[in-house]
């Protein structure tokens, strides 16, 4: 994948290649685990795990701060994780316990932390799109300076509401960034065979909103486009729009036959264009650090996860007076 916008003034320190580095592993790490629990049946329902993707919430994570919002679709883990949710009450939440965010009755896709400037979590395709425009609204009524990261789809993006989306966040100048996590696939549908125009970044030219592809498999890259990408939004010019371009490892939910795809192409990425094994190679490169670092930031990783698995298998599930609670009558 080409780097289609690397900006050449742009300087990536040692604290934030480390940072990057670490987080992304943390996602990595967590997904993983997450796997194996469903596999023995401590997670139940959808799941969709983030693996492949991981740099994208992370170099777009760098770019914001407190009072800044994210919202995005239901493949939601490593937004939750990012947006400063301890990896504890996110597993307690997919695993169905009183402790997780939604106290363990929404589930791997339902996961909010309005708090932390988390929106959810959003199981209908697109849904997440018209929602993240209205906070980008809110936060342009209230006259603050406010930005909301709306993350959805290649497959969402051919969703009628993301262009009514489109149409209002320009009309107002919103200050919403689209990030169109492209992985180049729906739930079993490439987007060669989905979309009339592979282009996502040029989807709103007809609304005068301009956009970007970004090699979404360089956190670098990443982290360089979104914080342009952010900074025209926060400035009042209006909305942006990013196309990552990106991958998943994984089926699209648990259960996912995958003939939709070829196994070598799946490989050649992972071998390829992995975003953690990059970094890595990166930081060893430049002497940021040794590989004994590395070795302790990947047991601290370890020792995290496990930590969250023996928190959340601890933890009750709701007692049966919460049925009622928390649900419009
Ligand atoms: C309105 C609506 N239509 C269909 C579905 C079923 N569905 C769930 S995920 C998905 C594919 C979305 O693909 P994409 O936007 O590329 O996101 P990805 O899964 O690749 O992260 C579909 C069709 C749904 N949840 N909501
Ligand atoms: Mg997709």
């Amino acid at each position: 994948m080409a780097k289609l916008n690397a900006d050449p003034n742009f300087v990536f320190s040692k604290a934030e290649e480390l940072k990057a580095f670490r987080d992304m592993l943390l996602i990595r790490r967590f997904e993983e685990r997450c796997g194996q629990m469903y596999g023995e049946g401590l997670i139940a329902g959808f799941c969709h795990l983030y693996i492949g993707q991981e740099a994208v919430v992370v170099g777009m994570q760098m770019t914001i701060g407190e009072g800044d919002q994210v919202i995005t679709a239901y493949r939601d883990h490593g937004h939750a994780l990012m947006a400063g949710m301890a990896p504890k009450a996110v597993l307690a939440e997919l695993t169905g316990r009183m402790a997780g965010a939604s106290k363990g009755k929404g589930g791997s896709m339902h996961i909010f932390a309005p708090g932390q400037g988390f929106y959810g979590g959003h199981g209908i395709v697109g849904a997440q799109a018209s929602l993240g425009t209205g906070l980008a609204f809110a936060n342009k009524y209230r006259g603050n300076d406010r930005v909301c990261l709306t993350y959805f789809g290649d497959g969402a993006s051919n969703q009628g509401q993301v262009y009514e989306s489109f149409n209002m966040a320009k009309i107002w100048d919103l200050p919403v960034i689209y990030v169109i996590e492209n992985n180049h696939y729906g739930m079993g549908t490439s987007i060669e065979r989905a979309s009339a125009n592979l282009n996502l970044s040029q989807r709103g030219l007809s609304f005068n909103i301009p956009g970007e592809q970004v090699d979404a498999m360089d956190v670098r890259a990443v982290r360089a486009a979104g914080a342009k990408a952010v900074e025209y939004a926060r400035s009042g010019k209006g909305p942006f729009i990013l196309e990552m371009l990106t991958y998943r490892y994984r089926g699209h939910s648990m259960s996912d036959p995958a003939k939709y795809r070829p196994r070598e192409e799946v490989e050649k990425v992972k071998n390829e264009h992995d975003p953690i094994n990059r970094s890595r190679a990166r930081i060893l490169e430049d002497g940021h650090a040794t590989e004994a670092d590395i070795k302790l930031i990947e047991m601290e990783i370890k020792e995290i996860v496990a930590e969250a698995v023996d928190f959340a298998k601890a933890n009750p599930v709701p007692d049966a007076s919460e049925l009622h609670t928390d649900v419009y009558a």
